[in-house]
């Protein structure tokens, strides 16, 4: 039986973290939203003092809390200082995911010379982003986009659409979007199959993120 949980993370854009995270096997959707700040709902143009994040929906039996930490401090440089919109921070949900948290910050500290500013917070209220936000990568491919026919809101949780964002952005290999596309029952046109696996061949490309 799959087992839902959340983890929030900053780690600079969010178009970037989405699709380091939507890549890993267990990982069931992502979507990016702001949180930390104090103001209420903000927007991309009036942030106000919230960070960047993203959202990782995943199954705890397939991935496990600690191995998305694990990429959490691959992806990100936790000794570089960045403004409040692309500051580093793990937003803890749960006791248990701030212990684990604060573990992991402690065991990568002995593998550095300089002090890690990436901080470990109580998660407050996690805001969606504008749906021009979501998806950022797979956005940028109208003819993929339109061949999934999901409407916005599905979009931010969709499993497929979370793996093709990170494919959409060179992530991941053509086997691994040979298994996804069977496992969802999915046929791509002959025109998006060629396309994705191109961007994949191409590999890891955060445009101007
Ligand atoms: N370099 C990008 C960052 C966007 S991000 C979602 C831009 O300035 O548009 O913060």
């Amino acid at each position: 039986m799959s087992a839902k949980s959340e983890a929030i993370f900053g780690l600079q854009c969010f178009w970037g973290s989405e699709v380091k995270f939507g890549i890993l096997e267990g990982v069931i959707s992502t979507s990016v939203g702001y949180t930390g700040g104090s103001t209420p709902h903000p927007t991309y143009k009036n942030l106000s003092d919230h960070t960047e994040v993203v959202k990782v929906v995943f199954d705890s039996n397939i991935i496990t809390y600690s191995q998305l930490l694990e990429t959490l401090w691959s992806s990100h440089d936790p000794v570089a200082t960045y403004k409040t919109q692309y500051k580093s921070a793990i937003f803890c949900t749960t006791d248990p995911q701030k212990q684990l948290a604060e573990e992991s910050l402690q065991a990568k500290q002995t593998q550095l010379s300089q002090p890690i500013v990436t901080e470990i917070l109580a998660l407050n209220v996690y805001y969606l982003a504008e749906h021009y936000h979501q998806k950022y990568f797979l956005r940028k491919h109208p003819t993929l986009l339109s061949e999934l026919a999901l409407t916005d809101s599905q979009l931010v949780d969709s499993p497929v659409a979370t793996r093709l964002n990170s494919y959409c952005a060179g992530f991941g290999s053509v086997q691994q979007l040979d298994n996804d596309l069977k496992s969802h029952g999915l046929r791509l046109s002959p025109h998006n199959e060629a396309l994705v696996k191109e961007l994949i061949r191409g590999g890891p490309n955060l445009g101007e993120c």
